[in-house]
This record gives structure tokens, sequence and C-alpha cells, in this order.
């Protein structure tokens, strides 16, 4: 028995839990850090991530969310930039300047947060060569952003998990698979220990490592929790740690996506659970390291 099996879970206290969302990046304009402290200084940084319907972007015209205090947008190279009210806007200087549309920009606002915990909602018009692209819908009160075919971008105010949590996908199976691995940057602002992780579409969810044994790498459960020093990105990747979710209830198809209930157990003792939404993929998003481990046990 392990520390991470599913049923040490199940006692612990129920804390609100912090919800993170991935979306897909090439879907949406999106910002790089979703989510934020109230009160803090932050970084808005808006990442375009394809043009229109393969033409150029030559504008990007953001509407600020009220709440936002002190906003100062940041110049870009070859772009001239505008700031009036609560609109920004950046406009390419020459044909040359435009964001080809395969290639990622990033705009930037520095602003002062509201103090109290909300959504704030960047309505972002995208113009390009040809044509354009809006990213202002809201979802209907008491709905998600899923669905919506051209969302405005959301910044959550909302006080800080005590992990964040990067680059996560789990990786597709097929039907009669019965495990799957998943994988992610964990960065801990204070020091943790991940001590339990379940998923509603495993039986059983687990930390494993890679360990050489004679000259065959195998990989096995973790003994112990995981240790996640302060500050330090602690990696589970294809071909070193990583999450093995087991007994499979369903196929995991890509493109869909898997809830995960991380239990973090801080220093005094104390639990608190983190939820994440992960995607599902056959390789890494943004096509890094791809190796694959058995899986089999
Ligand atoms: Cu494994």
């Amino acid at each position: 028995m392990n520390a991470f099996a599913l049923k040490s879970i199940a006692h612990y206290a129920r804390l609100a839990p912090f919800v993170a969302v991935f979306s897909p990046v090439w879907a949406h304009v999106s910002l790089q850090e979703p989510v934020a402290e109230p009160g803090s200084s932050y970084r808005a940084v808006l990442r375009v991530t394809h043009g229109c319907d393969g033409s150029p972007t030559t504008t990007v015209t953001v509407q600020l969310p009220a709440g936002l205090r002190d906003a100062k947008a940041e110049a870009r190279e070859g772009w001239t930039l505008f700031a009036q009210g609560n609109e920004v806007r950046w406009t390419a200087a020459t044909k040359e300047a435009a964001l080809p549309s395969a290639q990622r920009g990033e705009f930037a606002i520095n602003a002062k947060l509201p103090p109290a915990p909300g959504a704030l909602w960047f309505k972002v018009q995208q113009t390009c060569e040809q044509g354009r692209l809006d990213w202002s819908q809201l979802p209907a009160a008491g709905t998600s952003i899923e669905g919506l075919k051209s969302p405005a971008v959301l910044l959550q105010v909302q006080a800080l998990p005590a992990v964040k949590v990067e680059q996560a996908w789990v990786r597709s199976s097929v039907p009669g698979q019965r495990g799957s691995g998943g994988y992610m940057k964990l960065t801990a602002r204070k020091a943790v220990r991940l001590v339990g992780i379940s998923s509603p579409v495993a039986g059983v969810a687990e930390v494993h490592e890679m360990k050489m044994e004679g000259d065959v790498m195998k990989m096995r459960p973790l003994a112990g929790a995981l240790e996640l020093p302060a500050g330090k990105a602690v990696e589970l990747r294809p071909g070193g740690l990583h999450l093995m979710l087991m007994d499979l209830k369903q196929p995991l198809a890509a493109g869909s996506s898997v809830a995960l209930t991380l239990t973090l157990r801080d220093e005094k003792g104390a639990d608190s659970q983190l939820e994440v939404k992960v995607p599902v993929a056959a390789a890494a998003p943004g096509g890094g390291a791809s190796a694959t481990e058995g899986h089999k046990h």
C-alpha cells in the first residue's frame, strides 16, 4: 500500500477546491497567467496563437475590464500602441510587422488588480489582413466558458493555490487499455507534499517513478509522498516521474479532459485539495518529448 492509494483520500477535510482549467493552446486568445491574487500587481500577457483563418494579425484591440487600476500597456516592437479610456490597441506599423498566422504573439498590460475576488473579462478584437475575430462572448450566469465559440479572455482573481500546475496533459488510451500516464509541471508556492491523487476516470491513481532494475528501466509507485519544494518546479513527464491512472473506467479520448484531485499536505500537516482539469492528448501538447511508458501493471 502506498501513500497515493485512492482510499486514503476519503477522510480528508473537504475544502473549497481551486479549479484550474487548461484550454487547448491553439483555441483562443488566452492569458499566460489566467489566475492572480486579489490586490496584486499583475502583468496580463495576452497570447494570440493564430491569425484569422490563415491571415496575419495586424491589429489587436483590448477592452480592459472595469476593476483594473493603473493599467499600462507595453509597447511592442514594430507596432504602434494607442490607449484611451478602457481601450488599448496595438497596430502593426508595417506589413512586415504583422503577426504571421502560425506564429504566437504576446501583448502585455500591467495593472493593479481589485482587492476582491471575481472574474475579469478582457474583450479582444483581432483584426487581420483579411477578416476579423471578436473574442467577446461571455458565458451566461451559472454556465461555463466551455462551448463558447469566441469567448472573451477570463482572468480569475482569487487566492492562488498552494501549487501552480502547468503543461498538464493525460495520454489518450484505447478501449481495453487499463492504464495511462499523466504529466504536468508542479511549482509549490510554499513547500508541500503531494500525498494523494484521485480521478473519477480511474480506480487508482498514483505517482510513479522510473528506476533501473538491472539494465531494464521499470516504473513503480513512488514510496511516500512527492515533495514539492517552494518555488522549484517538479516535472512529471514521459520517461520520468509521472502520474499513473489505473483501472480506467472508460477509454480516454484525445480532445476530452480528465478531472484530477491532488491532495497536498503542508508543513503543519494540514491537507488541502487542488482540482485540475487536464486535457487528454496522444502526445505532449506543444510537441515536447513523447517517449511512451509501457503502462502495464
Ligand atoms: Cu506508471
